[in-house]
């Protein structure tokens, strides 16, 4: 069939549909939703045989859904309806939530149900509920709904009645730190998380507050910032405390940072370090975790959106070398469950003194930790990818010996969306090695994302498995847990030597390093600021004012 995508952005849930419908020959088209006018031009263009809208905030026009059959992903139950779904779900906690695919209609959100599904509802941050069980719901519901349309017999359920939920006023999501428990204070973070971000007041200022962690080891006056740590802020709450790591200042064009970043503070407050290895018995926030099980050391990289600052690599590259320097087998770099990672952190490079100098500075903290990676003799190094990973992400992943994705996993191996970076993370050395010259070519031009069934298809990783984060890393410890003890193992950690020392007589990894910098010096210092350009614009999250040609089929010639 041939199906036109509407959406606001190309965001992780569209991408993934993308994904399932292309793996199954489907052909899709994406509108970005720049203009109603441009929207209806885009399925007259098109005329597809079904619209879908995965992420969708404006009315789609009665001239497009009274011709063609057009289906609203509604990220709530059958019956919710309103522009702030899961926002109400977290700040009411429900305890079933769901994603509902619905015809669009004159009313918002009032249309027929073609499909539906539930599930128990997590405690965790909205942006997380999205990119896990709600995409899952979507993705079978969206499935469901193509094969019903395909037999072209069924009738939708209309809808009875519905409940409106208006968009979530603004003091709904302040908190207030005399009288919020720790738990309200989670629960205001969470239901705002990605966007707008819950208020604070700290100090005499209000921003908007991203990204909160229970602490139960510190106590203090409420609202008091008791400590930092990884950048983040641990604030007393009205029965304890809550860590903070990433605010924005409440301006008209800031952009979000870690939290240490923005809050300025007049008194200087403890910075309270936890290595990733030590071991704390009540619950606190850090950055990475290090754990040790079955003769295996897994990294648990806990990046916000998958970025990684200069900082971070460096702190991770600090974890790994402890990890090597451990009696284990191997080694496997976990990200965390909504991302992997996305490669170097264009916020924090964003809001530099020199964004120049720092891309610089942060590309090489990357290639740092890849080259430690690569030259890990004697133990075997696994890639774990729970979630998405983009970018220097993708080709941090492919310097280990194995990579691994979860089903459902999203890739987009290219640097095509930021400026067109040439990219470094070794990709020039890892990726030929996996998917040949030809299939290094291709995949570095192509800007889509492509599925982890795919990618293993195509030799990009080695395998994938699991439908849910937990279901991956329990099969991956039961895989890494036998293979350390089988009798291949030793084989296998010989012949991985001996192919590196041939590939360093061939051409050493530090000629590979310092080629693709000599490219990304270009990107970062060169006559073309198109990267500057593409990162200002990401990083305040601007919306498009076009829909790029690869993008849109429709739209190309
Ligand atoms: N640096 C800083 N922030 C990043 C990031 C990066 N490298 N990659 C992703 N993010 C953030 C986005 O700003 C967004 O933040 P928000 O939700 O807090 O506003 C969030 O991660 C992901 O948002 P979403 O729109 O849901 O993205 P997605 O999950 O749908 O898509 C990507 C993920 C990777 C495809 C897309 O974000 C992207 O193209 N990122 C750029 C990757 C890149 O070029 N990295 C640097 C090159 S080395
Ligand atoms: N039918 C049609 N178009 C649609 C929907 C539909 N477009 C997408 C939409 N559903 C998704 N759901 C909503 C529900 C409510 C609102 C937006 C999307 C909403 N919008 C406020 C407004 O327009 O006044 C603005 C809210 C905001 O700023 O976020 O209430 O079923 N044809």
């Amino acid at each position: 069939m041939r199906i036109l995508f509407y959406c606001y952005r190309f965001n992780s849930l569209s991408q993934r549909l993308y994904c399932e419908l292309t793996d199954r020959g489907h052909e899709v088209s994406v509108e970005l939703d720049v203009h109603p006018e441009l929207i209806i031009e885009a399925a007259e263009l098109y005329k597809p045989d079904l619209i879908l809208a995965p992420f969708m905030r404006r009315k789609i026009p009665s001239q497009v859904w009274k011709r063609y059959k057009t289906l609203i992903i509604h990220p709530g139950v059958r019956g919710d309806r309103g522009p702030s779904a899961l926002d109400w779900a977290i700040l009411r906690g429900v305890h079933k939530w769901g994603t509902t695919l619905i015809e669009a209609h004159e009313e918002y959100d009032a249309g027929d149900i073609w499909a539906w599904r539930e599930f128990p509802m997590p405690f965790k941050r909205k942006s997380s509920v999205y990119r896990g069980e709600i995409t899952e719901a979507a993705v079978e519901c969206v499935l469901e709904a193509v094969e019903k349309f395909q037999k072209g017999n069924f009738s939708p359920q209309p809808q009875r009645e519905g409940v409106w939920n208006p968009k979530v006023s603004p003091h709904l999501r302040r908190i207030d730190w005399e009288r919020d428990s720790s738990r309200e204070v989670l629960r205001k973070v969470y239901a705002s998380d990605s966007q707008p971000g819950a208020l604070a007041r700290i100090g005499d200022e209000e921003f908007y507050v991203y990204n909160a962690f229970l602490e139960q080891g510190l106590r203090g006056k409420p609202g008091e910032v008791l400590a930092s740590r990884d950048e983040a802020l641990c604030i007393a709450t009205a029965d304890g405390a809550v860590w903070i790591t990433h605010a924005r200042a409440k301006v008209k064009g800031s952009i979000k940072l870690p939290a240490k970043r923005v809050i300025k503070l007049k008194k200087k407050i403890p910075e309270l370090p936890l290595k990733p290895w030590e071991k704390v018995d009540f619950k606190t926030y850090r950055e990475i975790l290090y754990e040790e099980k079955g003769g295996v050391g897994y990294l648990y990289f806990n990046f916000y959106n998958g970025a990684m600052s200069t900082r971070q690599c460096k702190s991770l590259l600090e974890a790994f070398r402890y990890a090597k320097s451990r009696p284990v087998k191997a080694i496997a770099l976990m990200g965390q469950e909504d991302f992997f990672s996305n490669g170097m952190n264009l916020n924090t490079i964003e809001a530099a003194e020199s964004p120049t100098d720092e891309s610089w500075e942060n590309i090489n903290a990357m290639d740092d930790l890849c080259e430690e990676i690569l030259t890990t003799m004697d133990k075997l190094t696994v890639a774990a990818m729970q979630g998405n990973a983009g970018a220097g992400g993708v080709f941090l992943a492919l310097t280990c010996d194995l990579v691994f994705a979860r089903e459902g996993v999203v890739l987009n191996p290219h640097y095509k969306n930021i400026g067109n970076l040439f990219g470094s993370e070794f990709w020039t050395y890892t990726l030929p090695k996996r998917v040949g010259h030809e299939g290094a070519k291709k995949v570095m031009e192509s800007r889509m994302p492509i599925s982890s069934k795919k990618a293993k298809a195509i030799g990009l990783i080695d395998d994938c498995f699991g439908r849910t984060p937990e279901e991956f890393r329990n099969a991956l410890r039961n895989r890494l847990e036998s293979f350390i003890v089988s009798p291949e193992v030793e084989a296998f950690l010989r012949e991985k030597v001996r192919q590196r020392l041939e590939d360093e007589k061939r051409k050493p990894l530090a000629k590979y390093r310092e080629e693709e910098l000599e490219k990304m010096r270009l990107n970062f210092y060169g006559f073309d600021t198109s990267y500057h350009i593409a990162r200002y614009y990401f990083t305040r999250r601007l919306p498009h004012f076009r829909t790029p040609p690869y993008l849109a089929l429709h739209r190309r010639l």
